[in-house]
């Protein structure tokens, strides 16, 4: 059983309206499509809240997002205890602070993550070139330090310390795939993180999505984490394919392969061994403005329908262990 979250929330990114993403979703059939898969779906409405800015120097957007972080965090939790799936549609990443929140909350250690995305998410308040919160949802969900001090220091212990449970997030429980973009405080963050699956692009590209989605069984195993969190931006999909976001970068996954990787994933999810759970879901950054047609709504609602089973016969692949 799904629920449905939406967050219309795009105050702390760098272009507005992914607001409009959680609409763009639904329109293209998001629930029905989960439905015709056979799983029951009920939409919860919306938890963004946007509230009066108290501080002109703190982080941008700040109030609006606790406020929003904190609603979000409360719907996940409620809607995990009672053992349904949460599938949160964005909105800027910055809410995957609060979605994640709710799983740290019902699991606690037993969370692992997987943010595939184009971008690593790993600034501080310190290190971020824009200041902006969608940069920093990942070091957020670590406890990193802000490195700053003042209101923006006081903001940012507010969210490691109240808003996201402990205990925190550790790289022996974060994944990362599709990356392409980094900042340099984020590849001295992600050095200090050697037990994380952190993939990019290239290991794509020279292992191929089979190899790659291998790679993660074996590190979640590892991990001994028995619930994964996925966050997916659809910015991890080449914008040639998915031009409706607001974070676009060139050379990204290609219609084959995003498709492949969300199938093999489902294989290992429903391997009768697999020791971990998929929980519950982000869907961020869709941004309707930068789109045509809705083209990268409806790629991201395919992208769900093959993680959740749809397959082009209908069942495993007949080719496989047979034929191969
Ligand atoms: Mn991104």
């Amino acid at each position: 059983m799904i629920d449905l979250i939406g967050v219309p929330f795009d105050l702390c990114g760098r272009r507005a309206g992914s607001r409009l993403g959680p609409a763009a979703l639904r329109l293209a059939e998001l629930g029905p499509t989960l439905q015709g898969l056979g799983f029951p779906v009920s939409d919860l409405g919306d938890v963004a809240a946007i509230v009066e800015e108290t501080d002109p120097k703190g982080l941008k957007g700040f109030s609006s997002a606790h406020t929003t972080y904190v609603n979000l965090r409360e719907t996940v939790r409620a809607t995990l205890k009672r053992g349904r799936t949460p599938m949160v549609l964005g909105g800027d990443h910055s809410l995957a602070i609060g979605s994640i929140a709710g799983a740290i909350g019902v699991f606690g250690a037993d969370v692992a993550v997987l943010w595939i995305d184009a971008h690593v998410d790993l600034n501080s308040p310190r290190t971020s070139s824009s200041g902006n919160l969608h940069g920093m949802p990942v070091a957020a969900l670590m406890g990193m330090d802000s490195g700053t001090e003042g209101i923006i220091d006081d903001q940012w212990r507010l969210l490691i310390e109240e808003v996201v449970p402990r205990p925190h997030l550790v790289g022996r429980r974060f994944g990362w795939i599709g990356l392409r973009d980094a900042d340099e405080g984020e590849r001295r963050a992600i050095d200090g993180l050697p037990a994380s699956f952190a993939t990019t692009m290239q290991d794509i590209d020279r292992f191929g999505i089979e190899r790659l989605v291998e790679g993660f069984d074996r590190w979640m195993r590892e991990s001994g984490a028995s619930r994964l969190w996925i966050s997916f931006d659809v910015d991890v999909l080449d914008p040639i394919l998915a031009p409706g976001t607001g974070t676009a970068v060139r050379g990204g996954l290609s219609y084959r392969e995003a498709h492949l990787l969300a199938e093999v994933m489902r294989q290992k999810l429903d391997t009768r061994d697999c020791p971990y759970t998929l929980v519950g879901l982000d869907l961020v950054e869709t941004n309707p403005l930068y789109d045509t047609h809705n083209e990268t709504a409806r790629m991201a609602v395919e992208w769900i329908a093959s993680l959740f089973g749809k397959t082009i016969l209908g069942g495993p692949s007949r080719f496989g262990d047979r034929w191969s």
